[in-house]
């Protein structure tokens, strides 16, 4: 019987993990505890440092004579989209390579039925020949292996070949996943043995490589222990692989019926078991290609010490629905690594630092700091402790501490459609407008709507309040059954000023109606209201006996962390002071602002101070469509939400958010959403604006679930305080 305790203890005496142990870790509930000792492991080996590289992938042809099931990637000779690169055009993409600062290619492709052995020959010396100092690593196992064929050669003798014409090293791919059962359901290629074969007999040559495993298809946790074992019995025999990088399956067009993108959880939980299991690997590799730069930011805190890398163009997984986009410039990937508190070091192919940048010192936690937060009450924070804990290297157990404060594994969820109102509508347009809007989202779908009057703010015209309340009457003979919540606090307040009604009444008036609570608008930014208007609002409107939830942005631009840091909190404590006082505040939204350059780990610590910091808000919402993505420098790679946050959102989960928020309509599905949840180890509710829950039989209801945690939460964070 394998538990915490044991693997603790093995780990800290430097004790090998079992395959039970890895299993044990794979199907833990307990995602950070997990990130915690692998971090632990990962900083032993490494500090404070991660590597990335500079490099190119060039995939000279999609052209393949085998089948695998997973490969969206490959054509059959004479099929439409096959393709071919000439000596030239690799060339020439070896030398945008180089003119960008690469110091690394990465070539492999299809199994070309008509290349010559020597065609693969002539590629590697032309490159050589031009460029003396690119080291080039290339061609998969299963590509040696059908090299040796076209040569007539030895395995051995190939790799020589190949090395003399300019091969350097090889890469990880093919390996898929080892065992035998899962290899006969995805692909014909190479055994398990005879792609460690090839491998071992680099190594034996003095060639180093990778190795790889692809994952998130129809393998269980028990191929995936087995594929480690035999990659870390070679290690053990050769200590001839540099990285080991974990391949997050990418879904288009497969030949699997799998339609989902691998859970952000499940990326994690690949790193950091590999890093505790692996242990005589200096190097995990997180492959943001295919996880998306959210996780391999988060993947630092998790055990990964390498960021793959600059990569430029790349079609595997690109043609199998990778979203991640392919251009990471050498500074965007140094930031993301320095904003997860790391210091960025460029690397060659055979991990000699090349340069070096620090972060920003990240201090230890005082133990007294420590201390409070791993006591199981919510505590009194004062602005100095929770500025110190932001500002620290605590990631993981804010996240203990985070999820302490809740009581229970229930995550919330609402359906809902958004009417911004403009003050110039008439109430027959207000009710066509309204009337479009819930037809366009599925009628049935929707079970909030929100009345959004923030742009009544700015403008003057001639709705009033009268004429609100008289709309809210008419949507709710329409629409009995739909919950209805009004936006924002101050676009009501401005309505209830033009109209000169004393806003508590207008409020008590609107609760009359059977509004159910008055939410912050997505349209209007927090900023627009001081401290004390804040306060003053929500105080009148729980006074009137409405509820309400807050919103609080979050914003870090680069060099202002601290400032910012101070201001955030300053909100937060204004919105503790409220709810002392009145008890009337259902969550607490936290949002990254607008255009600001929030990255992952700062908002997932945003989440976790949110959470101990105003302890008596039932719920810290996390609105899924706007967790931050890497919002990098002006045209390069992905903007901001153009992402995909179901990865990272179930990761706020384990920060102490236990809300999605009103998420509209059409924008995600009800059953991706509970899968997401499920897949953090958290039970998934759905809910009006009234915070009544919905359909509990739907609550339960789960299907194509791939690799979720067991839901047996005996040792989970509930009952043990820290790893
Ligand atoms: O061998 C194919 C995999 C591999 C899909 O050594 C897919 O540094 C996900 O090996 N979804 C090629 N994966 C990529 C590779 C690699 C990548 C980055 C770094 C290194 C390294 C190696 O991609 C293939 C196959 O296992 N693959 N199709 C797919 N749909
Ligand atoms: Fe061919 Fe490689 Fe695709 Fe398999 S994964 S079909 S071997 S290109």
């Amino acid at each position: 019987m394998n538990s915490w305790k044991q693997i603790e203890q093995k780990v800290e005496a430097g004790v090998r993990l079992s395959d039970e142990d890895a299993l044990f870790l794979f199907e833990t509930p307990d995602l950070f505890k997990l990130g915690q000792l692998a971090d632990l492991v990962n900083r032993r080996k490494h500090g404070h440092d991660v590597f990335f590289n500079v490099n190119r992938h060039i995939n000279p042809t999609n052209i393949c004579v085998m089948t695998c099931k997973f490969c969206a990637y490959s054509r059959k000779p004479g099929e439409e989209g096959g393709y071919e690169y000439s000596i030239e055009e690799m060339l020439e993409k070896a030398k945008e390579a180089v003119e960008a600062g690469a110091t690394e290619v990465h070539i492999v492709g299809g199994l070309h039925p008509r290349w010559k052995f020597d065609y693969y020959k002539e590629m590697l010396s032309a490159i050589k020949r031009q460029f003396p100092s690119l080291h080039i690593k290339g061609f998969t196992a299963v590509e040696i292996d059908w090299l040796a064929q076209k040569a007539r050669k030895s395995i051995r003798d190939t790799l020589i070949s190949l090395r003399e014409a300019g091969l350097d090293s090889l890469p990880g791919g093919g390996a898929e996943v080892f065992h035998q059962d899962v290899r006969d359901e995805i692909t014909a290629k190479l055994t398990a043995s005879q792609w460690l074969d090839i491998h071992r007999t680099a190594h034996d040559l003095g060639m180093k490589s990778n190795c790889t495993m692809l994952y998130g298809h129809v393998e269980s946790f028990f191929h995936r222990v087995d594929h480690l074992r035999q990659l870390r019995e070679l290690q053990d025999e050769t200590q001839g692989f540099n990285a080991f990088i974990p391949l997050s399956f990418q879904p288009h067009q497969n030949e699997m019926g799998i339609t989902r993108y691998t859970f952000g959880v499940d990326d994690l939980k690949m790193i950091a078991v590999a890093r505790l299991y692996l242990d005589n690997f200096d190097h995990i590799k997180s492959y943001w290609i295919m996880s998306g730069q959210d996780v391999a930011q988060i993947a630092m805190q998790f055990g990964a010490n390498d960021l793959d890398g600059t990569v430029i163009e790349e079609k595997i997984s690109r043609m199998a629905g990778g979203r991640a986009g392919m251009n990471m410039s050498r500074s965007l990937l140094e930031t993301v690594i320095l904003r997860a508190g790391k210091n960025p070091v460029e690397r060659d192919t055979l991990y000699q630092p090349l340069r070096s940048l620090e972060a920003l010192p990240r201090p230890e936690v005082s133990m007294e700091v420590l201390s409070k937060l791993r006591s199981m009450q919510p505590q009194n924070w004062d602005k100095k402790e929770l500025m110190e804990l932001a500002q620290s290297d605590a990631f993981h157990e804010l996240s203990f501490a985070g999820q302490r404060v809740r009581s229970n594994r229930k995550v919330f969820v609402g359906f809902s459609k958004t009417v911004p109102l403009k003050s110039h509508l008439t109430i027959d347009e207000a009710m066509a407008e309204i009337s479009k809007i819930l037809k366009l989202g599925a009628e049935t779908e929707v079970d909030s709507l929100i009345l959004d009057l923030a742009g009544l703010a700015k403008a003057e015209g001639s709705f009033t309040l009268d004429e609100f309340f008289e709309i809210i009457i008419q949507v709710k003979q329409l629409w009995p059954k739909l919950s209805l919540a009004v936006a924002s606090l101050k676009g009501f307040w401005h309505l209830a000023l033009k109209s000169q009604v004393e806003f508590e009444k207008a409020v008590a008036e609107l609760k009359a109606l059977g509004v159910a609570s008055l939410e912050p608008s997505y349209l209007e930014t927090e900023g627009s209201l001081t401290h004390s208007e804040v306060r003053d609002l929500h105080l009148a409107a729980h006074r009137a006996g409405m509820k309400t939830s807050g919103k609080v942005e979050f914003a870090v631009p680069p060099g202002r962390g601290p400032a910012l840091w101070q201001s955030f909190i300053d909100r937060l404590l204004v919105y503790r002071e409220i709810q002392n006082v009145t008890e009337g505040l259902t969550s607490l939204n936290i949002e990254p602002a607008k255009g600001s350059q929030v990255f992952i780990t700062e908002y997932l610590t945003a989440v976790a101070i949110a959470r101990i910091a105003v302890s008596a808000v039932p719920h810290i919402t996390t609105p899924l469509l706007k967790i931050p993505a890497l919002s990098p420098a002006k045209g390069e790679g992905t903007k901001m939400n153009q992402h995909p946050s179901e990865k990272v959102a179930p990761m706020a989960l384990h920060m102490g958010a236990s809300d999605f928020g009103l998420v509209q309509v059409d924008s995600v599905s009800k059953e991706s959403i509970l899968q997401d949840i499920r897949s953090a180890g958290f039970q998934g509710y759905f809910r009006n604006a009234g915070w009544r829950e919905l359909d509990p039989s739907n609550n339960q209801s789960f299907s194509n679930l791939r690799h979720v945690p067991k839901l047996d939460f005996h040792e989970s964070v509930f009952s043990e305080s820290r790893v």
